[in-house]
């Protein structure tokens, strides 16, 4: 593809509640298990963010709220001082490339492994069904359990948690937060009949498996304002074994209710999560983008002309790239001059060092190295 489409839509400034983006290219949140002991971000990770700063916002990997949230080896976190200490390191040289970073807040739920949680307990989700699947614990890959089904009273802990998180982030210099309700994790257990079986006010009607998002989303708004919160949905996405009867009679009612808070952007995950963008063809997302009152960004295995063609033709306001953003660092200025991209090597996706991570050249630094 040539470059004449370097003045695409794509290329051009967005408000996005309080922020202005200076293009619609956003690094989607990436899990890459590079944390140091406490789950502490460091120069490392400093260094891996700042070089893909020219993107048009920056959303942090998933960040565990607490050691409860935690289901993966080598994840941040962001409940200590010193975690918010470490992504201040990483918020910092963000800032000090001209870039805006916000942070994923993360609850895995039943995703998790008694091996990473406080005391080796069981992992926690709305109702005991055990995920298919292995979770990545720090000797390797082991069965996920069956869950501890919460008690009622225990939710509300978990609601300020995500306050604390969301304090704790702005202690760090992010620019906003987005609630991770995607992928299978707590909140979208809560959302889905698959796994949520409670007899509670969290669970049976839509109503009511709508609440801890809502009661989430509630807290955190005012820590940040909904102008500067974001939501991520990935509505078909089977991702960790979750499954509903009817997505759609959950994701209309959801986007409506969470209008109130005037969120500056959800963020759609499209088909399944990092492969197949078209497992279920017939889902409305127009529809649910038509009904939300902030800005729509959509992920999940764009390229240049997808992207270019997606915000160009208004079904999309901004677009996330995932896989994309490991390789090259300079996404934005590649996509806008029509450059090659380099293929991410995925033995270095997970856990590791700088190999795999920092060391993907920009553009300009291949050809001055080559030179
Ligand atoms: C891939 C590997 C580990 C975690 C998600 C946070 O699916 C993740 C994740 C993805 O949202």
């Amino acid at each position: 593809m040539s470059n004449d489409n370097a003045a695409a839509e794509l290329f051009q400034p967005v408000r996005m509640g309080a922020l202005t983006l200076p293009n619609r290219v956003v690094m989607a949140p990436l899990t890459r298990s590079r944390a140091g002991a406490g789950d502490v971000q460091g120069p490392l990770n400093a260094t891996y963010y700042a070089q893909r700063a020219s993107a048009g916002l920056i959303i942090s990997e998933a960040t565990n709220i607490t050691q409860q949230g935690k289901g993966y080896a080598f994840t941040p976190g962001i409940w200590s001082d010193e975690q918010v200490a470490g992504w201040r390191s990483v918020t910092d040289a963000v800032h000090a490339r001209g870039g805006r970073i916000v942070c994923q807040l993360w609850h895995v739920g039943r995703i998790s492994h008694p091996s990473l949680q406080p005391n080796g307990a069981l992992p926690v989700a709305p109702s005991a069904v055990q995920p298919k699947g292995n979770a990545f614990t720090e000797t390797g890959f082991q069965p996920h359990v069956t869950p501890r089904a919460l008690e009622t009273d225990e939710i509300a802990g978990i609601v300020s948690d995500y306050r604390h998180a969301a304090e704790q982030a702005k202690r760090a210099g992010f620019d906003g937060v987005e609630i991770h309700a995607a992928n299978g994790y707590l909140i979208d257990q809560f959302l889905r009949d698959g796994t949520n079986k409670r007899t509670d006010r969290y669970g049976g009607s839509v109503e009511n498996r709508l609440r801890l998002l809502l009661e989430v989303t509630e807290i955190v708004t005012g820590v940040w304002g909904g102008e500067r919160t974001g939501l991520r949905l990935s509505p078909v996405s089977p991702a960790n074994d979750i499954s509903d009867s009817d997505p759609m009679a959950v994701f209309g009612p959801a986007v409506d209710a969470v209008n109130r808070f005037n969120l500056a952007y959800v963020h759609f995950v499209e088909g399944a999560t990092g492969g197949d963008r078209n497992v279920a063809p017939d889902f409305d997302f127009a529809a649910l983008r038509r009904a939300f009152n902030g800005l729509t960004m959509m992920n999940n295995g764009y390229d240049r002309d997808l992207a270019v063609s997606a915000v160009r033709e208004g079904r999309a306001d901004l677009i996330a790239f995932g896989r994309p953003y490991i390789a090259n660092p300079d996404l934005v200025e590649r996509l806008r001059s029509g450059a090659p991209l380099a293929k991410p090597d995925n033995a270095t996706f997970y856990g590791g060092d700088a190999h795999g991570y920092t060391d993907y050249p920009a553009l300009g630094e291949e050809q001055l190295n080559a030179a």
